[in-house]
């Protein structure tokens, strides 16, 4: 058993001890039973508190157990024993009251709550719905409005919000325990019965008419393509229409419906995907810490910028350098903006945009970076740049301090070279706009240093990233394979595919932009000027045809108003353009590329697998320890669909890795393997059978 039993004169305590986060196993519900039997037995006690050791109340059912057999007791045996008791039972929240551990403190008599406690009911966003009484017993409490945007969102409550709508009952000012004790000898005192939920009549009178086909109808454009979010406005009302055990019924066949669907499994290898992601197999987890005080960084620009703020989210100070007092300036303006918008919308006071502002110091001068224990670098994307600046930090930065680059293709080896100490040096490759985008890679040079990587590792979370280790390689893991993706789409639009078909198909697909649309926001330039430095020879120039013309016409997409589409001044939508249709006939001509009618499938099926497959390379190579940290990449880097679980999980559950082979084959056949090679992993998994939880770290 998970838990114990306490005696305190007339009141029984049920104390649940499962860390870290006491997810309700099938021990914790066997102590919360036994601990109600005792309490109910017991003439001398009058009344229950349950409560939980460690940092947190419950957290929600034990996902583990999720897809394994039932285990007994039930969570809904927990429920309904606590429920049943005739005693009333006192839940005491500090930490996450969420998912299961709310439903356990719904079916509770009362609920008190220290004020820094959170209670929510997050099922949403592992695909499906509270199955233990949540959408059932929640609108019963605050009525269906206010539960439906509880559970729709998966937000949880602040305490003091959370009592406000009534579902804590008191706010306990200083101890948890001393606070439920009191407030259990009140019920004692005045002889309290057990008050149930469920015995609440959810007034469905005052509902606006129709307001559950609105809602339906309003989450279909929200909450695009979802499954759980249209089976809890279906749960709901069913908490409005029906007696409240005929309602329970109901929830538990839509939690069933939600769980068997491929939603719910793919957003729950992303919970644990995410949580693995900054375990590095090869990294002593003890190794001592450096400490990350104060922070530089090297160039004010958007990314720059981005960067910074995020360290004075955090409160930790900045000095940010330029090379011209204009620049400077611009960048500081930026980031002041950026918070004074966040300020209006309620997000911010104007005395925490001071705060943040008064924490950041620009200068012109390296000499000010030499106090700093970690410096970024976020200039111009070129080699030469990116060492000069290495070898200026190597002559100002003090001993120990971590020098980290923001570069998105470069070698960190490299990099690292223009110094005298390359152990400190590693790449942090934000993505942008970096004060938003969740995701860090990390990139782990040749000679990083253990404690410097494990720091940076911890940093990520600090400051409210996920961060994914990586080997060094041209363009890491996300930009790298981002390759493959992009080149397919090219092959199509010389094949027969229009832009916004490509676009249109894989914004379906889930993904928030199309590729070409995406060309267009980045500026063709960028790509146009990069091939000026390399090699004919390493790329496929029919594919870049098309974009060379246009950048020479001078159409370098959403900033010139024109790229691969017509954009109307002031507004970003994309629009066909009559003459890049065109430009892509006359060239597919000219490589002698006969254009067809290309479906939507075929679209997703070679974008998408092409990505896999520079996947499968990244993994065999050993730059990214396992499968589902691709995932995590594509999932907050790129915004690859949760839903879909990511592309490696995409393609292992939705494809199959034996169609996914044969996919690739065939179409690999008819592009011609010279620019699309399928990966000897992917070959060598399906030959042994295997999938991508063998590889690397696991999945
Ligand atoms: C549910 O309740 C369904 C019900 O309606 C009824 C069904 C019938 N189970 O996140 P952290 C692990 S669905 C198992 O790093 P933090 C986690 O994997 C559930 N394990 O800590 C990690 O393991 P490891 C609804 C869990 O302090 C360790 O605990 N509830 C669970 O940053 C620490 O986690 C949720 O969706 C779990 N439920 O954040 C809440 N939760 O150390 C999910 C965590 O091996 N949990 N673990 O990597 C959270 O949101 C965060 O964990 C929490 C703490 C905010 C609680």
């Amino acid at each position: 058993m998970q838990g114990r039993f306490e005696k305190r004169a007339d009141v029984g305590i049920i104390w649940v001890d499962n860390p870290p986060v006491n997810a309700i196993s099938v021990g914790v519900r066997a102590a919360i039973i036994d601990g109600v039997e005792r309490l109910a037995h017991d003439p001398d006690i009058k009344a229950g508190i349950l409560a939980c050791e460690g940092r947190t109340f419950m957290a929600g059912a034990d996902i583990t157990e999720f897809g394994k057999p039932p285990s007994r007791p039930s969570l809904g045996e927990a429920i309904d024993a606590i429920e049943g008791c005739a005693k009333p039972i006192v839940a005491a929240i500090h930490g996450t009251a969420l998912g299961g551990g709310l439903e356990i403190a719904l079916a509770c008599h009362y609920r008190v709550a220290v004020a820094s406690a959170k209670v929510g009911l997050p099922e949403v966003k592992l695909g499906i719905l509270p199955g233990a009484g949540g959408t059932q017993r929640l609108p019963r409490l605050i009525g269906v409005e206010a539960a439906l945007n509880v559970i729709v969102s998966g937000d949880p409550l602040p305490a003091a919000q959370a009592a406000h709508a009534g579902v804590i009952d008191e706010l306990v000012p200083g101890d948890l325990l001393e606070g439920a004790l009191a407030f259990a000898g009140k019920l004692i005192a005045n002889g309290s019965p057990p008050r149930k939920i469920r015995d609440l009549r959810v007034d469905a009178a005052r509902l606006p008419p129709g307001f559950f086909d609105a809602a339906r109808t309003r989450l279909a454009h929200e909450r695009k393509n979802l499954f759980a979010p249209q089976r809890i406005v279906d749960a709901l009302e069913a908490a409005a229409t029906l007696p409240f055990d005929q309602g329970l019924a109901r929830e538990r066949e839509l939690f069933l419906q939600c769980q068997a669907g491929s939603q719910a499994k793919a957003l729950q290898h992303v919970f644990f995907a995410e949580r693995k992601a900054g375990n590095v197999p090869d990294l002593d987890k003890r190794v001592a810490r450096r400490e990350v005080a104060s922070v530089g960084i090297i160039g004010a620009g958007t990314m720059g910028g981005g960067i910074a703020m995020n360290f004075l989210n955090v409160g930790v100070p900045v000095v940010l350098k330029e090379m011209s007092q204009d620049a400077l300036d611009r960048g500081v303006g930026v980031i002041r903006r950026n918070y004074e918008t966040t300020a209006s919308k309620g997000r911010l006071t104007l005395e925490q945009v001071e705060q943040r502002m008064a924490l950041l110091r620009p200068t012109l001068s390296y000499e000010d970076l030499q106090s700093a224990d970690l410096i970024i670098e976020a200039v111009f994307e070129t080699m030469a740049v990116k060492k000069d600046v290495f070898a200026k930090l190597d002559a100002v930065a003090k001993q120990g301090a971590i020098l980290a680059s923001n570069t998105s293709y470069l070698s960190i080896d490299a990099i690292a070279a223009a110094t005298t100490r390359p152990a400190d040096v590693l790449g942090t490759h934000f993505f942008s706009p970096a004060n938003v985008m969740r995701l860090l890679e990390i990139v782990r040079g040749a000679e990083t240093a253990p404690d410097v990587l494990a720091t940076v590792v911890d940093l990520a979370k600090r400051i409210n990233k996920v961060g994914v280790v990586c080997r060094n390689s041209d363009g890491f893991i996300g930009n790298r394979m981002l390759e493959g993706y992009a080149y397919q789409a090219q092959l199509m639009l010389l094949e027969g595919a229009s832009p916004e078909q490509i676009d249109t198909a894989l914004r379906d697909f889930g993904m928030p932009m199309g590729v070409i649309q995406m060309s267009d926001l980045a500026g063709l330039d960028i790509g146009y000027k990069s091939r000026q430095d390399r090699d004919p020879e390493t790329y496929d120039g029919r594919v870049t045809r098309s974009a060379d013309l246009l950048v020479e016409m001078g159409r370098l997409g959403q900033k010139t108003g024109a790229g691969y589409y017509d954009y109307a001044p002031g507004d970003r939508t994309p629009r066909p353009s009559p003459l890049v249709a065109g430009i892509l006939a006359d060239v597919s001509r000219q490589y002698g590329i006969t254009r067809r009618a290309i479906s939507s499938e075929e679209i997703v099926e070679r974008c998408f697998l092409a990505l896999m497959n520079v996947g499968c390379e990244v993994l065999r190579e050993g730059v990214a320890h396992r499968a589902s940290d691709i995932d995590v990449v594509y999932l907050y880097g790129y915004g690859f669909p949760a839903y879909r679980g990511g592309p490696m999980f995409w393609a292992e559950n939705a494809v199959g890795l034996k169609s996914a082979l044969e996919k690739l084959h065939h179409y690999s056949a008819r592009v011609g393997d010279a620019w699309f090679k399928v990966s000897p992993l992917l070959e060598q998994l399906v030959a042994e059978g295997r999938g991508f939880a063998s590889i690397g770290a696991g999945s």
